[in-house]
């Protein structure tokens, strides 16, 4: 997996609006709500299903309805397709 460079994450970013550039590290992030608990783990055990068909796996932290996700690829040392691929699916299990 190859690193994208600015002008590919900027422009994959575009279909993913609510992802941002994390500051003075190649990774993006998303803040998740949810209605409560269950639906946090309920969206959760999804991803977390995704990100195992996928071997790709998301830095994150829940609180009660709160769902705080980083994604970089780690043996690419920055964002690759694999974490825009996965982005993407999270935001349809969010919705
Ligand atoms: N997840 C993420 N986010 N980045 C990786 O580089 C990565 C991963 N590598 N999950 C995978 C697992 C690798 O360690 C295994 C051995 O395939």
């Amino acid at each position: 997996m190859k690193k994208l460079s600015p002008t590919e994450r900027a422009d994959a970013l575009k279909k993913l609006p609510k992802w941002k550039p994390v500051a003075g590290r190649d990774a993006i992030t998303r803040k998740f709500e949810f209605a409560n608990f269950s639906e946090a783990f309920g969206f959760m055990s999804r991803a977390a299903l995704q990100a195992e068909k996928m071997d790709h796996h998301p830095e994150w932290f829940n609180v009660y309805n709160k769902v705080e996700v980083t994604l970089s690829t780690h043996d690419a040392g920055g964002v690759t397709q694999k974490d825009i691929d996965l982005a993407a699916a999270m935001d349809s299990f969010a919705k």
